[in-house]
């Protein structure tokens, strides 16, 4: 009987079997889902979702369910390291961690030394949890010089949202008529948005999705799905707002009221006209216009726009010219448009202040060099609190404007930047490099010294997040090897170093204790021992109307649609309105005829992170260079016959995907795999002049069948 129990993993006294909480965090950061843990002597037998946690209720995608494999992983680093053979050769020896600490420490201070504080780059990838405190740590070191993967994430939707309105936005999708996904594919890419979208739809509302792709979305869910040519959206949302100001469908009181430099933007738009936009979408006119009448049909309306439209030379102007339509037709801050966001902690919005900004600018030295990217980049600093990453490589080979000598690389992946083969090869130039990761990676191969670190289920953690939630959980099993957190890294690291800041040598709890204070928890030690979720006491419901009665963070303490912050750079090309800009590719259109998109999400996978992962492999042929049949036809190319993917910079070698998801003379890959890595091909020099991101949605290629 036993046995059998034991089999089912039937949890109980018999089986031995308990159910331990923990937080999934292979992705979304700010919108955690629970996990229940079957745990026998401390391993974790299987995975299932929370059922009572508010984010997922139950429900887990791929990734969660297949989180017990990425615990388990043969590739996961188990023992400190130190390098013995040359850089990238993955030759070391195991030392102790103290031996580890010491040597890392004293390191980065003799180049602080040597070269001052800014010669060392304190980075950090896609995770979140332990960010505050590397931060601090920069900032204690006497650099400003702290660089994360928001460098291409999320940061150019940041800075679009506060430009115009001086605040971070979010969609609120279940008060709404109508919502135009644009840009933003959130079945796949934020499933506890994605859900609330189907309840939406289930509610009778209207979706329109605006995609390139035929997405599951377009197909599956919406009302109407426009297929505009990849990166032309621009015309269409100016030409839209032509029409709307032309049919005298703006609000005008609210524009009077709220709104700074209509006039300006409204001889813009003048410009753009239905006939324009259709000849660069593609897209007829009239269903420009069908969509444009919709969205003015009813106060409620509104477009909940993406990273989808960022990831290209002129996405931050591209994004900016959508929330333009939001903006003259005053659907802001009102029941089912727009509202702000506060986030509370590591990404995650609580919905009241904490003190995760004290924490990390009270130690923010005054008078150091500037921080990577701001010589390129500068708008990008009047939103962003941290170092502009895609400019990292050009100053480590060049040394303008000063050398960069250290590198501490916590979970860098160097195949999310562009031109990735090249980037991996610069980090060659740092005299010594420190890499924490969960996994063995090439950027580890390239350290001097290897940290393991702590996966999820390993360690406690405290977040926020939507509905003014409240959650700190405990460690649910104990580390693999001799793993440690990240943080417990930092402060080890920071004491090493003598920096005399006693906030950041307190540790996790300490400082999480320090950033939630205004949250009205009275007691942290029974929030840390339940484990639970609670509502915030001091986290205060929005309230529609509450941002527009009060100040806007904008230079013209109103609405802008013309940008005053942006008209502070007139020497860098930089247009104050949003308006289109021609692609900047010099590729020659002969040579290189398709348009690739590179990274539109898969259900199955997330950035590098995944890859090893078995299970989640097996759910997909990727990577594939997904082409349209009529165009792999005109090729010769066959279903899985191998093919190349040329770029002025590289080529890549993968098998095809015949597939109506991309139009003719457009193609699309997953980004993030070795054996096909997307971002090795994509020009380094294009990025967007506004936020300094990379093109990965948007550049040219060439595809070659392979001859056998
Ligand atoms: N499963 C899974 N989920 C993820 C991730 C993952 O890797 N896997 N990554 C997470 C991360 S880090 C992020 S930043 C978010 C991103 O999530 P989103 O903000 O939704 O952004 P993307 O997935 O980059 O792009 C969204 C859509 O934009 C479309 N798009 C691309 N170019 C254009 C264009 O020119 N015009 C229009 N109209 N649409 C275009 C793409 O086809 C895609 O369907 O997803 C998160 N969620
Ligand atoms: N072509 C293309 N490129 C893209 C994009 C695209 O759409 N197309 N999207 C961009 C976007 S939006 C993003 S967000 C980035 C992805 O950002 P990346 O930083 O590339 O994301 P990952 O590969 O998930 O994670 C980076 C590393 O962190 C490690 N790691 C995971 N958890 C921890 C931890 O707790 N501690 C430590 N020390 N390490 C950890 C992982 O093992 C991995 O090696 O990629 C960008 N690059
Ligand atoms: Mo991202």
């Amino acid at each position: 009987m036993n046995e059998q129990l034991l089999k089912a993993k039937i949890p109980g006294e018999e089986t031995g079997i308990e159910i331990r909480h923990s937080l999934c965090d292979i992705c979304m950061p700010g919108m955690p889902c629970g996990l229940d843990l079957y745990v026998k002597d401390d391993k974790i037998l299987k995975v299932e979702g929370w059922k009572e946690f508010p984010g997922n209720k139950g429900k887990l995608c791929v990734k969660g369910a297949a989180s017990r494999e990425y615990q388990y992983s043969s590739a996961r680093l188990t023992q400190p390291l130190k390098r013995i053979g040359e850089r990238g050769s993955g030759q070391f020896e195991p030392i102790s961690w103290d031996e580890a600490l010491d040597i890392c420490a004293e390191q980065f201070l003799k180049i602080k030394e040597q070269y001052g504080p800014e010669a060392v780059v304190w980075n950090c990838g896609y995770s979140k949890w332990y960010r505050p405190w590397l931060h601090r740590l920069t900032h204690s070191f006497g650099s400003l010089n702290y660089v994360t993967e928001s460098s291409t994430c999320h940061c150019a939707e940041v800075m679009s949202y506060n430009c115009v309105f001086g605040s971070y936005m979010r969609p609120q999708i279940p008060a709404a008529k109508v919502v135009i996904a644009w840009g933003s594919n959130p079945l796949v890419n934020k499933i506890n948005m994605g859900k609330n979208l189907m309840q939406f739809k289930e509610n009778g509302g209207t979706l329109v999705v605006i995609d390139p792709r035929l997405t599951q979305a377009a197909e599956k869910l919406s009302d109407i799905h426009l297929r505009p040519r990849i990166g032309t959206d621009g015309y269409m949302a100016n030409a839209m707002a032509n029409y709307i100001i032309e049919k005298g469908y703006i609000d005008q009181d609210f524009i009077d009221r709220y709104v700074h430099g209509f006039e300006a933007y409204k001889e813009m738009v003048s410009h753009y006209t239905l006939e324009l936009a259709e000849e660069k979408t593609g897209i007829p006119k009239e269903k420009i216009v069908e969509v444009a009448e919709l969205f003015v049909s009813a106060p409620n309306t509104l477009v909940f726009p993406g990273n989808g439209l960022t990831h290209r030379v002129d996405g931050f102007n591209l994004h900016r010219s959508v929330l333009s339509i939001m903006v003259i037709t005053g659907k802001v801050d009102r029941p089912g448009t727009y509202s702000p966001v506060q986030e509370t902690l590591c990404h995650g919005p609580g919905g009241f202040r904490g003190r995760e900004e004290e924490f990390i600018n009270d130690v923010k030295p005054k008078d150091c060099k500037p921080p990577i990217g701001k010589g390129h980049f500068p708008l990008w600093f009047d939103y962003i609190n941290e170092a502009q990453g895609t400019d990292l490589a050009r100053q480590l080979r060049t040394g303008d404007p000063y050398p960069l000598k250290g590198l501490a690389a916590f979970g860098m992946n160097y195949k999310m930047f562009p031109e990735s083969d090249a980037f991996l090869e610069s980090l060659k130039e740092f005299d010594f490099i420190m890499a924490t990761d969960i996994f063995h990676t090439k950027v580890c191969d390239m350290a001097d010294i290897v940290l393991p670190a702590k996966t999820f289920f390993e360690k406690g953690e405290a977040k926020c997040f939507s509905d003014r939630f409240v959650v700190w959980t405990k460690p649910a099993v104990p580390a693999v090897g001799d793993c440690r957190d990240d943080v417990e890294i930092i402060t080890e690291l920071a004491k090493r170093m003598r920096l005399n800041d006693e906030l950041l040598e307190a540790g996790y709890d300490a400082g999480i204790r320090y950033m939630l204070e205004g949250s009205g928890i009275t007691d942290f030690d029974a929030l840390h021992e339940s484990g639970e979720p609670i509502v915030a006491p001091n986290a205060k419901p929005y309230v529609p109307g509450s941002y527009l009665a009060s100040e806007k963070n904008t230079i013209s303490g109103k609405i802008e649609l013309y940008s005053e912050t942006i008209a502070k750079y007139p020497d860098y090309g930089l247009n104050p309105l949003p308006a289109c800009a021609e692609q900047q590719d010099d590729a020659d259109i002969q040579d290189y005829p398709f348009t690739i998109m590179t990274g539109a999400r898969i259900s199955n996978a997330i950035h590098s992170r995944t890859t090893g992962i078995s299970w989640l492999r097996s759910q997909s042929k990727d990577p594939v260079i997904k082409i349209n049949p009529k165009d792999a036809e005109q090729l010769g190319i066959k279903e899985d016959e191998m093919v190349f993917v040329i770029t002025e910079v590289g080529r890549i070698r993968l098998p095809a995907m015949l597939t109506e998801e991309y139009a003719e003379g457009e193609v699309g890959m997953y980004h993030g795999f070795d054996e096909a890595n997307a971002n090795s091909i994509l020009p380094e020099t294009l990025l967007d002049p506004y936020s300094g991101f990379p093109a990965f949605k948007q550049f040219r290629c060439r595809i070659e069948k392979e001859e056998v």
